[in-house]
């Protein structure tokens, strides 16, 4: 076996099922290897940061590792923004980067692709990835690869593998898992006893669900556990989708001023909230009615419990949800109450022009008739219209917020799951990072993509009225679908919605584009309570 079949194996191993990628001449070595030697299927796209995007979604959808596989400088620079958006919303991809050959770093000449030293680019992606190896040494190479996956794994956060183009066929024996670290048994009880005697002693407990548990396989397990204890869930925004295939009492999303009265209620008055897995962040948390005092919570991520002043380090989520399940029996008497909550649905065929709202209640009908698809969603007024949408998987950059992830997501998630994905965008992201669809055609990727063109980058818009650079220009974005092999329409009114949405559901094998012409400055309801509430809260 050489040094990258024995990667391969090993990513596959861990949980990897695909490589997305774009080659170059210092990635080319490698990129033979994993075509030829067929451990993983390579799926190459267009623009790093697709690529990017697409390996976290299949992480975040699938669960395991997602791979990024690319060349030095230029390619791997170009993904940074991707990268960092998965280690802020901890997705475990493994990026793979091509290198200099060993004998090349000595040759006295700058290296094309060279930023500025030969390692600037390990010493950049050390930033943003929780562990980094190079492999310009055959026989470390196993112990090497073995402690950065389970890193990626542990952690639930990227990692970085350097490859040195001459060592791609060095010999190399197969990479042996690491053994899962202990766990000190009688902290974690201790651990468990002081949750447990919290939840108990507090009138109004709930449970925040966050994206960790996706990230370590819990849903179901949380679920059993929500339960047992007779804790009302909630999610974050960021945790949105969570739970929705499992048997708990999911009361909504919290998002404070933006989300529903109901929901921010429980939450905010709760005197046991119990945050778990969850990203203690700005767009959870700053957007509270009610400042939400995060001393008074109990919080079990990254690794460590946090009880107001106590803290358990080496607690990994896992452990500590088993070691909750083995100490609660369950209680019937104890079963949270949910009331369903009523999504927009109904949506009036007439010649009205379009707002988001009507988008989200063209879904809900669509899903009633046709059953539900996973969600793959950018940032902007389209994520928050996904609010307004059933619960249904959700994969979006609800926290981190970057623009460009959801058309490269949907491919990503259609490669991994084989799942038809509905894909929502804005224009201002599907211009950066849109033209992936015209990978589909090679792959037989067929999602459907609702594209809000309001000719504005209308979330910037809203914060700025008084700005004319927010105005973007109307692109003919249907008709450049043909082009890329799919099938484009532009719809201006419910009734046209409504037509397209039905036959994109019934046609299948090329991806379709439905282009929604919405006016400027018409918000969905979720995005107007949102930018009604922040303004009342800053002058509060
Ligand atoms: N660049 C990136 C990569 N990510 C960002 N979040 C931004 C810039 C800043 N930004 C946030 S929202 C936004 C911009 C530029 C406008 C989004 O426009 P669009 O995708 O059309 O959605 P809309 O706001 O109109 O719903």
């Amino acid at each position: 076996m050489n040094l990258v079949e024995s990667l391969l194996h090993a990513l596959k191993d861990h949980g990897a099922r695909e490589i997305f990628g774009i080659p170059g001449d210092f990635a080319l070595p490698y990129f033979r290897i994993i075509e030829e030697s067929e451990i993983l299927p390579l799926y190459t796209l267009s623009h790093e940061p697709g690529v990017g995007f697409a390996a976290d979604a299949t992480a975040r959808i699938r669960g395991g590792l997602g791979v990024a596989a690319v060349t030095y400088g230029a390619g791997a620079f170009n993904m940074v923004n991707a990268v960092a958006a998965a280690y802020a919303e901890k997705s475990p991809v493994v990026v793979l980067s091509g290198g200099p050959g060993k004998g090349e770093a000595s040759s006295g000449l700058l290296l094309h692709h060279q930023a500025k030293t030969l390692d600037s680019q390990l010493q950049i992606f050390k930033e943003i990835t929780c562990d980094q190896v190079k492999l310009d040494d055959a026989a470390r190479a196993p112990a090497d690869i073995a402690r950065v996956l389970a890193s990626c794994l542990r952690n639930s956060e990227p990692v970085y593998i350097e490859i040195p183009r001459d060592m791609v066929r060095e010999p190399c024996a197969p990479v042996v898992r690491e053994a899962p670290r202990a766990i000190d048994r009688d902290a974690l009880a201790a651990c468990v006893d002081e949750i447990l005697g919290r939840l108990d002693v507090a009138k109004r407990p709930v449970l925040m669900a966050g994206v960790e548990v996706r990230r370590f396989g819990l849903e179901e397990k949380v679920a059993d556990l929500s339960r047992r204890l007779g804790l009302p869930v909630v999610t974050s925004f960021m945790g949105r989708g969570l739970l929705t295939d499992c048997d708990a009492p999911l009361v909504g999303t919290y998002m404070g001023v933006a989300g529903l009265p109901d929901v921010t209620q429980l939450v905010e008055s709760s005197d046991g909230l119990f945050l778990l897995g969850e990203i203690i962040s700005d767009t959870n948390f700053a957007v509270s009615e009610t400042r939400i005092d995060l001393r008074q919570t109990i919080q079990a991520h990254n690794g460590q419990v946090t009880l107001g002043y106590h803290m358990y380090a080496n607690m990994p989520l896992a452990a500590l949800v088993d070691e909750m399940l083995a100490r609660v029996k369950g209680n019937a008497d104890k079963a949270f109450p949910v009331a369903h909550y009523q999504y927009p649905k109904g949506l009036v065929a007439d010649g009205e022009t379009i707002a988001p709202t009507d988008i989200a209640k063209a879904v809900n009908d669509l899903f009633a008739e046709h059953g539900r698809l996973p969600i793959a969603s950018d940032i902007g007024d389209c994520l928050f219209t996904a609010m307004e949408i059933e619960q249904t998987a959700l994969i979006a950059p609800g926290y981190y917020a970057t623009m460009g992830f959801g058309v490269p997501a949907g491919l990503g998630l259609q490669a991994t799951s084989g799942q038809r994905p509905l894909i929502l965008v804005g224009d201002g992201a599907f211009q950066m990072t849109g033209w992936e669809l015209g990978n589909c055609k090679r792959y037989g990727w067929d999602p459907i993509v609702l594209l809000f063109n309001n000719a504005s980058w209308e979330m910037l818009r809203t914060f700025q009225p008084e700005s004319g650079f927010n105005d973007l220009g109307h692109w003919g974005f249907a008709e450049m679908a043909a082009g890329l092999g799919g099938d484009g329409v532009r719809v201006s009114t419910r009734a046209e919605l409504k037509a397209a949405l039905d036959k994109a559901i019934a046609t299948r094998g090329r991806f379709q584009l439905i282009e929604v012409t919405i006016p400027r400055g018409v918000l969905s309801t979720t995005l107007a309570r949102f930018v009604a509430g922040v303004k009342r809260i800053s002058t509060k």
